[in-house]
């Protein structure tokens, strides 16, 4: 499809989805092997499996309350989508939510709580967290606001709800402006691609916070543009191995360690692997490569996916791989919806 097309859309919520439940399999592991990955996905295709036997965890279960709430108020508000943060996680507590965000969520459900953003705050004694929770459930912000700007700014307040340390929630601000960027059809240009995620980001990691926090954990001066400076060296090698990638890159549950590796692992597959099927799409290749790598699969996978999903539409999707996973349908049906509010300007 065009630029910001339906098909675009589709791909990019349902695609996450996909991530979620397929990674979940493999989520802590420390090696994957590519075998296992291949076997695990060839049996999605069996028919007598019944219908939804992928469960999606915490990635899936936020990633609905921003969609829910950005529908329902036709726009963000803080307070409706803590709301359902809150709501969401006292009804499913076991989606395997992080251990520190579940102190935020239940202070979240405190009718007394005046501030919302002051539970987040209070997290790893007021330094905040920078795990890749607010970066994993980005993506709706990216489908319902046109603009990068809104992108940006929503995405970033969407997660300062419970990630106030900037490397938190600039892994959600990137992780954004990488979908937004694909909606456009911008990966049919890499390289110019990674050029303008580079310079947003120079500009992001230029505010004070930013440069304080990095300071504070002992990080490069801009963390996230070192990183998307090595994808963009690694893009340019014609030959990587998983534990390059891993080495340079991350796999882990920090924003800084899982973003970046999640962009790579798109523009790494926009090729055939020799590694991976021939007849694998390209968004199948880009979830088969995420979960390969091992560490934080699902929510690596989430992500790679949301991207993957807005560059090769709804019709790179395998039907079969839709039917194993929870929610993929009501993400289908929230895309279309998105597009709408997207598109009502
Ligand atoms: P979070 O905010 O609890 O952060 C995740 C973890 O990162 C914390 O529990 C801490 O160990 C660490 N952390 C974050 N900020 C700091 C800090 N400032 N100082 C010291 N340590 C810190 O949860 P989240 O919402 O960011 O979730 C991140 C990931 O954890 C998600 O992938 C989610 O699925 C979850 N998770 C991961 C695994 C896994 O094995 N990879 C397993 C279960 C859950
Ligand atoms: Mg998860
Ligand atoms: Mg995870």
């Amino acid at each position: 499809g065009g630029p910001a097309s339906l098909s675009r859309f589709r791909g990019a919520l349902v695609a996450a989805v996909l991530g979620d439940c397929v990674g979940g399999e493999f989520e802590g592991a420390e090696e994957v092997p590519m075998e296992s990955v291949l076997q695990h996905l060839s049996g999605l295709e069996d028919e007598t499996k019944g219908n939804c036997i992928l469960e999606y965890s915490d990635d899936t279960a936020m990633t609905r309350c921003v969609v829910q709430s950005l529908l329902n108020r036709s726009g963000f508000d803080e307070q409706d989508l803590a709301r359902r943060f809150a709501k969401e996680y006292s009804a499913s507590p076991a989606r395997g939510y992080g251990s520190g965000v579940i102190h935020v969520l239940k202070k979240l459900s405190s009718p007394q709580l005046v501030d919302v953003y002051q539970p987040a705050r209070d997290q790893f004694s007021g330094r905040g967290s920078f795990g890749n929770g607010g970066a994993m459930r980005a993506a709706p912000f990216a489908l319902a606001f046109p603009d990068l700007a809104d992108v940006k700014r929503f995405a970033r307040l969407g997660a300062m709800l419970t990630h106030s340390c900037s490397l938190g929630y600039n892994g959600a601000v990137l992780q954004a402006m990488a979908v937004h960027l694909s909606l456009q059809g911008a990966l049919n240009l890499p390289q110019q691609f990674i050029g303008r995620l580079i310079t947003e980001m120079e500009e992001v990691e230029g505010e004070e916070e930013a440069l304080r926090d990095a300071r504070i954990l002992k990080e490069a001066e801009k963390p996230f543009c070192e990183r998307l400076h090595k994808v963009r060296d690694l893009m340019d090698r014609s030959k990587v191995s998983i534990e390059e990638v891993i080495s340079e890159l991350g796999n882990g549950i920090a924003a800084l360690r899982s973003v970046p590796t999640a962009i790579f692992c798109v523009l790494h597959c926009l090729q055939p692997q020799d590694y991976l099927p021939e007849n694998y799409s390209g968004l199948e290749r880009t979830i088969a490569y995420s979960l390969a790598l091992g560490g934080d699969t699902d929510t690596i996978a989430c992500m790679a996916g949301a991207i993957a999903g807005a560059h090769y539409g709804i019709e790179s999707v395998p039907q079969s791989w839709m039917k194993c996973c929870e929610g993929a349908e009501d993400a289908d049906m929230n895309a279309e919806r998105l597009h709408a509010l997207h598109h009502q300007t």
